[in-house]
């Protein structure tokens, strides 16, 4: 069973006030499985509460892929994700351009409907996510990639239903929803959700009992600037980091304050988790760890040639095995452009690995993939929509330097009469929040190349 059949006494999962025990989820989830069986896949809306936790389980339940989608998506996007998802139901909330058949969802239902566990070749969710260019794509995880993923963790960090696991991640994302959530069914252990990943909020939880704490490296780096938080996690069994790189300035300032620092893990949304340092092997602050069980790894050249395991050494990091998942919705093009020739996901991130397997990340591929919180934002899909705008005649957005963002979305514009803060209000109404350019600078020109292109190098803190 994709979910595990652990029954954990007490809540099984609370978000903020909000919580059921396990019974009670299941019976919930099998109310709103009555209602959606047989649809070809539905939405659900992303936001941080037990009702969406109901939905997607209900969800699964019903053998119906899930497509969660950001809760703060504007109504653009979020109409391009219902649509290309080919969602038949909208489970939430109503929302602004999602013009499908809504399924309220109430926590409080009862339902003894049990169907039969779906196969295991099933999609469980399609998760959207930002390339280079374009509009997100929907990556497509099977149960299978899903059920391996989480035992391989659960085997890395011995996580189990002694757990407590706490964090406040998004409900839209793999690390907070597959990981954050499934992850804690599947393991048996509760799961308490903070609604934000405030530091107050995890050291609260710590004090009610939270063992696992998952965070993006920005939760990590403003507990770290909060020494009474930090504290108060000194006697959790084991903080976790993942989905950008945790600065070394953060791991040091965790280790004073709290005694420990997060193992780190590495993963992407179309991989799942693929690399992880054990819960039992010592902290290496910018390592990630080794391939999960079930996963293999390897790093090529430039022109595909072996690169070696000397920890120093630099190339595409590539991976394969049984956590991938099968493929974009939509054209077959973006699939196929992701794997190699002989049957290797290209992950675009560049990686050293040592002699014993360790993997250190260095840095992206291309500088259009921004990680910005931990979220994955794509620049030309925010260079698209900035153009929209009549006053724009060029848009170049790159991730500059940020202390507690890692990256920090900086958008350059070149047109007349343009006024910032207009241009931030019409970005607001067309991207999510975590897309939305922090800054924007208006130039008289983007620096470019003898082709035309644009020399992203060259602007802001790349320059020079
Ligand atoms: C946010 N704010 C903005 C803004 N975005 N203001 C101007 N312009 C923008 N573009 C405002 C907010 O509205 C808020 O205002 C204030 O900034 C602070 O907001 P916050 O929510 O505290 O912090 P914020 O900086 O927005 O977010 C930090 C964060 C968030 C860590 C909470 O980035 C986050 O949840 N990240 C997790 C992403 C994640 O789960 N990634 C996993 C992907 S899966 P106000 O007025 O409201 O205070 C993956 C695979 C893997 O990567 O390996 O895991
Ligand atoms: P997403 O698809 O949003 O899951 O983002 C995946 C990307 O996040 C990867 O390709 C990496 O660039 C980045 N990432 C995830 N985990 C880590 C980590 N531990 N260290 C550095 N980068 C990471």
């Amino acid at each position: 069973m994709l979910l595990g059949s652990a029954t954990t006494e007490g809540p099984a999962v609370r978000v903020g006030d909000d919580a059921l025990d396990r019974e009670g989820l299941e019976s919930a989830a099998a109310a709103v499985a009555a209602r959606i069986r047989g649809a070809g896949a539905v939405a659900v809306h992303g936001e941080a509460s037990l009702g969406t936790v109901v939905a997607v389980v209900g969800g699964l339940l019903a053998g119906v892929p899930v497509v969660p989608v950001p809760a703060d998506s504007g109504p653009g996007e979020r109409r391009h994700i219902v649509r290309d998802s080919g969602a038949e139901l909208w489970l939430g909330r109503f929302q602004e351009g999602a013009d499908l058949p809504t399924v309220p969802v109430d926590p409080a239902e009862r339902s003894s409907l049990t169907p039969p566990e779906p196969p295991s070749e099933a999609a469980a969710l399609i998760m959207y996510t930002s390339g280079t260019t374009g509009r997100p794509k929907g990556a497509v995880l099977s149960r299978r990639a899903v059920a391996a993923d989480l035992d391989a963790l659960a085997d890395a960090w011995a996580w189990s239903p002694d757990d407590v696991l706490v964090h406040g991640l998004p409900l839209f994302h793999v690390h907070g929803l597959v990981l954050g959530v499934l992850g804690a069914l599947r393991a048996g252990s509760p799961l308490v959700h903070t609604v934000r990943p405030t530091p107050g909020a995890y050291a609260a939880a710590a004090g009610a009992g939270g063992t696992l704490f998952f965070g993006v490296p920005t939760v990590w780096a403003r507990t770290a600037r909060d020494p009474a938080s930090a504290r108060a996690l000194a006697g959790a069994r084991l903080l976790v980091s993942g989905s950008a790189p945790l600065p070394d300035t953060v791991a040091r300032g965790l280790r004073a304050a709290a005694g420990q620092s997060p193992v780190e893990r590495y993963g992407m949304t179309e991989t799942l988790i693929t690399v992880a340092a054990r819960a039992d092997a010592g902290r290496r602050t910018g390592w990630v760890g080794t391939a999960l069980r079930g996963v293999e790894t390897r790093l090529r050249g430039e022109h595909g040639e072996p690169v070696p395991d000397d920890g120093e050494s630099v190339g595409e990091l590539q991976v394969r095995g049984d956590t991938l998942f099968d493929g974009y919705l939509g054209p077959s093009e973006a699939t196929a452009a992701a794997w190699t020739g002989d049957g290797w996901m290209r992950t675009g991130d560049a990686a050293v690995r040592d002699a014993d397997g360790w993997h250190r990340i260095v840095g992206r591929m291309s500088v259009d993939l921004i990680k910005t919180g931990g979220y994955r934002v794509g620049a030309g899909e925010v260079e698209a929509a900035l153009l929209d705008h009549p006053a724009v005649r060029e848009a170049a957005v790159v991730g500059e330097a940020d202390e507690d963002l890692g990256q920090r979305i900086v958008a350059y514009l070149v047109g007349e009469g343009i006024d910032p803060e207009a241009v931030a209000g019409f970005a607001a109404e067309r991207l999510s929040r975590h897309k939305r350019p922090r800054e924007v600078r208006v130039v008289e020109a983007l620096p470019r190349n003898a082709m035309g292109k644009v020399r992203k190098a060259l602007l802001g803190d790349g320059r020079g």
